[in-house]
């Protein structure tokens, strides 16, 4: 069975990134799989720049295809901030609850009209033999003044969406999969991972 290695080791992530691939009937792991490979610094100025970073390194040590994601919420009001710095916004602790704490303060004040907010995904694959694709997803929404559900992770208690009545942490995971930054960039994604193991049988 053909391997797609994920490069992450953001398990919400992958269970999300698991669940749209399960129709393409291959074996996904995720960088668990692969403990030598070292963190991969996100150094780029763009999501496009920091998942085909991920991406490359792990292809070239896993010597598989790999897939490679890098997303983040864009606030208008923020000026797109936090960006491609979502995951650190509050420190180098990675911490959701500070991140989402320290969102809710910046908007202190701010007007449900002006909290226009969207995530932004990029998913990049490289193959061994150095090809390299990208698709990218949004998804529009609008920062909430309080955390609510439990579902999802990072930002999800407080990114509502108006046409579900619902914070993605309050949807369940096919419903969010099916409107996601995430989900519509991968819809994209796996027409390409098809095209790629179909041009090279060698993968596994
Ligand atoms: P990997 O690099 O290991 O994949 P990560 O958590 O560092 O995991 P990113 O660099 O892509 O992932 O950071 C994205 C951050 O943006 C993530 O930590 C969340 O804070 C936020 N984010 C991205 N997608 C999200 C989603 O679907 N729901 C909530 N928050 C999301």
């Amino acid at each position: 069975m053909p391997r797609l290695v994920v490069a992450t080791r953001n398990e919400g992530k992958l269970k999300e990134l698991a669940s749209l691939l399960a129709p393409l009937g291959i074996e996904v792991v995720s960088l668990e799989v692969y403990p030598e490979i070292p963190e991969i610094p996100e150094l780029g100025d763009t999501f496009e720049e920091n998942a085909l970073a991920k991406a490359r390194v792990a292809a070239a040590q896993t010597g598989q295809l790999v897939m490679a994601d890098d997303s983040g919420l864009e606030v208008d009001v923020l000026a797109g901030a936090p960006g491609v710095y979502s995951a650190r916004f509050a420190g180098e602790s990675r911490d959701d609850t500070l991140n989402n704490q320290k969102l809710l303060r910046l908007l202190e004040g701010v007007p449900w009209e002006k909290r226009g907010a969207r995530f932004r995904c990029v998913i990049a694959l490289v193959a061994p033999d150095g090809t390299e694709r990208t698709a990218e997803g949004v998804c529009a929404g609008v920062i909430g003044y309080e955390p609510r559900g439990t579902g999802g992770f990072g930002y999800d208690p407080l990114f509502y969406v108006p046409e579900y009545d619902r914070t993605f942490a309050e949807l369940d995971l096919d419903t969010k999969n099916h409107i996601s930054h995430r989900g519509r960039a991968l819809l994209a994604a796996r027409e390409l991972v098809v095209e790629l193991l179909g041009e090279r049988h060698d993968f596994d």
